[in-house]
C-alpha cells in the first residue's frame, strides 16, 4: 500500500494514457462486441511441446499465476460460463487450451504459475512446455498477462514478465477480480505496475482493468484483442 497522498487520490490523477486503457472508439468496441459474440469452439489441449496444434491463426495467450482469474477472463470475454473450466483450486488449468474464435482469432488460456503445492516436477514441466510455447510460437501475437489487482505485480509474477521480455513477445497487463478491491488501493496497484511497465522492454503500458465476475472492463479488453483478428471471410467464401 502506497503512502496517504496516494492512497487518497483519484482515478482521474492517474495518467490517461495507461490508466484506464484508452478510450476505445465506438467502432472498435462494435468490432470487439461482434467477434466476440461469434461462435467459439474448444480445439485442443496441449500437455507437451509436441502436442501443439498447427499455427493456423493469430494467438492471444493468457498467462498469470494461478487462481488469477485466467480461465474466467477467457469465459467473460466470448461470453460463455463454461468454455474454459475455472475453480477454486488452484492449478485446474494444467494445459494449453486453444480456442478458435470464429476462425479469425485462437484464444489460449495457460495453466498458470506459482502454485504452492505444486512438486518441483510439475514446476519444471510447466516452464519447460509454457517457455517452449512464448518463445516458439510465431503466431503469437500477445500475451495477456493477469495480475490479481489485489496484489499488483509480485515475486511469482516477475519470472513471466522475464520470460515475455526475454521472448520480445509483446504483453500486456491485465488486472483481475476489481470488484474485489475498493477504488483508492486499486489507483495505488495500477499506478505500481504502471510504473514497473516502464522498466520492462516488451510491455505495453496500456493496462486493462477487469472483473470477470462483474463483467467489467470485459468490452475494452474484446476491443484491443479484435484488433488481432484476421479479417472477417467475405459471405459464402468458407
Ligand atoms: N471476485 C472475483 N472472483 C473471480 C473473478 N474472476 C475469477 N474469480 C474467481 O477466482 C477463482 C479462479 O478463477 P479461474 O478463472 O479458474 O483462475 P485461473 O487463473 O484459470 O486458475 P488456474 O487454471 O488454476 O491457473 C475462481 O473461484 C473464480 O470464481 C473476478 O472477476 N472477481
Ligand atoms: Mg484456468
Amino acid at each position: 500500500m502506497g503512502d496517504h497522498a496516494q492512497a487518497g487520490r483519484g482515478l482521474a490523477a492517474l495518467p490517461g494514457d495507461v490508466f484506464p486503457a484508452r478510450d476505445f472508439d465506438a467502432a472498435s468496441l462494435e468490432a470487439g462486441r461482434l467477434l466476440f459474440a461469434k461462435e467459439c469452439r474448444f480445439v485442443a489441449g496441449a500437455g507437451s511441446p509436441g502436442a501443439l496444434p498447427l499455427e493456423t491463426l493469430p494467438e492471444i495467450a493468457f498467462i498469470g499465476r494461478s487462481n488469477v482469474g485466467k480461465s474466467s477472463v477467457v469465459n467473460a470475454l466470448t461470453g460463455r460460463r463454461m468454455l474454459a473450466r475455472t475453480s477454486r483450486t488452484p492449478g485446474r488449468t494444467q494445459q494449453l487450451n486453444f480456442f478458435d474464435l470464429d476462425g479469425r482469432l485462437m484464444l489460449v488460456d495457460l495453466p498458470g504459475y506459482g502454485f504452492a503445492a505444486a512438486s518441483k516436477g510439475a514446476v519444471r514441466a510447466w516452464r519447460a512446455l509454457v517457455e517452449h510455447y512464448l518463445t516458439s510460437r510465431a503466431s503469437l501475437r500477445r500475451a495477456c498477462l493477469l495480475i490479481d489487482a489485489r496484489r499488483g505485480i509480485t515475486e511469482t509474477d516477475r519470472p513471466a514478465l522475464a520470460l515475455c521480455d526475454d521472448a520480445a513477445l509483446s504483453y500486456q497487463i491485465v488486472l483481475t477480480k476489481i470488484d474485489e478491491v475498493k477504488l483508492p488501493a486499486l489507483a495505488d496497484v495500477a499506478g505500481g505496475v504502471a510504473a514497473e511497465l516502464k522498466r520492462r522492454r516488451a510491455a505495453h503500458p496500456e493496462i486493462h482493468l477487469t472483473s470477470a465476475e462483474k463483467g467489467l472492463g470485459i468490452a475494452a479488453l474484446r476491443a484491443a484483442l479484435a484488433a488481432f483478428a484476421e479479417v472477417a471471410p467475405l459471405r459464402g467464401s468458407r
